[in-house]
């Protein structure tokens, strides 16, 4: 990412806030900085479509976005929760080495996605056990709700 140095300075310290990154340290989070691409999204915007390849990680720096899901028999994708500033997905297609798992939209205009790359978020994760390990068992856990979900 190309930028001035006080937007670099701005996204280190609100990466810093991001719970799931806050113990990370100094090199690594300013790592993960430099190589950071913003993405926009308008309200009704697909960031992430269930079923499609994917090999990017996103971090909310603005707005909020929908989590639905195909489930069971259902034809349309149901809702199963709204994440805001802070919030992150998009890890488990890279860490179970899937397809998308459901549908991420954005649900208000101007939505800002912090976008790390494949390699980017293996590198962040890889040589931080206790992340690498902390984001498995999440992603073992969205797997069984999924699975719950299914049965409904
Ligand atoms: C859920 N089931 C599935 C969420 C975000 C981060 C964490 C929950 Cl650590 P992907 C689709 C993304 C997926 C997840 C996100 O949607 N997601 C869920 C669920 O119940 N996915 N299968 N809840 S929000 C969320 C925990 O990030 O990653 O790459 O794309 O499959």
């Amino acid at each position: 990412m190309k930028s001035t140095q006080a937007t670099q300075e701005e996204y280190f310290s609100f990466l810093r806030s991001v719970s799931l990154l806050r113990d990370l340290p100094e090199e690594k989070l300013s790592k993960i900085v430099d190589c950071l691409e913003i993405d926009y999204f308008d309200k009704g915007e697909y960031i992430i479509r269930e079923g499609e390849e994917g090999n990017t990680f996103f971090i909310i720096a603005k707005g909020e976005v929908c989590v639905t899901q195909t489930t069971g028999g259902c034809t349309e994708p149901r809702e199963i929760k709204t994440l805001g500033v802070g919030d992150y997905f998009g890890e488990k297609a890279l860490i179970s080495e899937d397809v998308r798992s459901a549908n991420i939209i954005s649900t208000e205009n101007d939505t800002q996605c912090l976008v790390v790359d494949r390699d980017n978020f293996n590198q962040m994760v890889g040589t931080y056990e206790e992340l690498q390990a902390y984001l498995k068992e999440y992603v073992e856990k969205l797997s069984r709700c999924d699975v719950r979900r299914n049965a409904l």
